[in-house]
């Protein structure tokens, strides 16, 4: 788990758009990704309006819009920029990477256009990563960044053991653009460690999180936000934990000030 604060990886993260990232959370002080898993436009942007003030990340599932249209996304990323969030596209991309890049730059949904970040799964190998890396860097956006996929929350999930190692590896040598991991754990060394590799500095985005469930009737597992924060996490993405329930804004500010404080007395554990 990084010993090193918000502030600073803001200041010394190679890559753009994880700095961009870090002084977002410094500047809000809070670690929360809101999973917005709605079904329409209206919900989609009312819930960024809402809870723009206390998330660092808004992560959609665009395909699960029924009204989509181009002006869906245009909306979001004026609410986006007004509240001072990033947009992560949980796309999960595995395919050929011929495919892959055709998915994630165009289509009807044309994901690079509007998704600051997007996430990919490493089971087709690495020429996937490849692949988004070299849409990345023939594009015009210079705010654009990768995840793996590197474990899964739901039960039985294969990523892991073998899967899990050849994700980091992966990422080692695509770090230009692949900006972390979708991990329920620190997967390197922290950069402070001697067994860190130095100039790397993964980050980590947690899914699977709720204060008060331990999972639901189709397989999720959830962990509380001190565990994540504990196992070394610096991302918390909370979905139904904060939107389903009938006060949103204040789930969010609770999901913020929890994991907020895990975060403070991580740092504090290690000075
Ligand atoms: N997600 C997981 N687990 C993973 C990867 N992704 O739950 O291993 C995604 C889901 C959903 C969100 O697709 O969008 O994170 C979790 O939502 P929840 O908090 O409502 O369970």
């Amino acid at each position: 788990r990084s010993s090193v604060s918000h502030g600073e990886r803001a200041k010394c993260h190679p890559n753009a758009l994880a700095r961009r990232l870090f002084a977002i959370a410094e500047t809000k002080q809070t670690n929360i990704a809101v999973s917005a898993d709605l079904t329409t436009t209206r919900e989609l942007l009312s819930i960024a309006e809402a809870l723009g003030p206390y998330i660092a990340v808004f992560k959609t599932h665009i395909d699960i819009i029924s009204d989509f249209t181009s002006d869906t996304t245009d909306q979001l990323q004026r609410v986006a920029e007004k509240h001072n969030f990033l947009i992560f596209e949980d796309r999960k991309y595995i395919d050929i990477g011929n495919t892959v890049q055709k998915q994630y730059r165009g289509g009807a949904l044309r994901i690079y256009d509007w998704a600051h970040i997007i996430n990919a799964s490493v089971l087709a190998g690495e020429g996937i990563i490849d692949a988004l890396s070299r849409t990345i860097e023939n594009g015009e956006e210079r705010d654009r960044g990768i995840l793996i996929l590197a474990e899964m929350t739901s039960k039985g999930s294969l990523a892991t053991g073998e899967y899990t190692k050849a994700s980091v590896e992966i990422a080692r040598k695509h770090k230009e653009h692949v900006i972390g991991f979708v991990a329920t754990r620190q997967l390197s060394a922290d950069s402070r460690s001697d067994e860190a590799v130095p100039g790397e500095d993964f980050v980590i985005f947690t899914t699977g999180i709720s204060i008060s469930s331990k999972g639901d009737a189709l397989g999720q597992q959830y962990q509380s936000p001190a565990s994540a924060m504990e196992r070394g996490a610096d991302f918390l993405i909370v979905g139904r934990g904060i939107y389903s329930g009938s006060d949103p804004v204040a789930s969010a500010k609770a999901y913020r000030d929890a994991g907020w404080e895990a975060y403070l007395s991580r740092l504090e554990g290690s000075t």
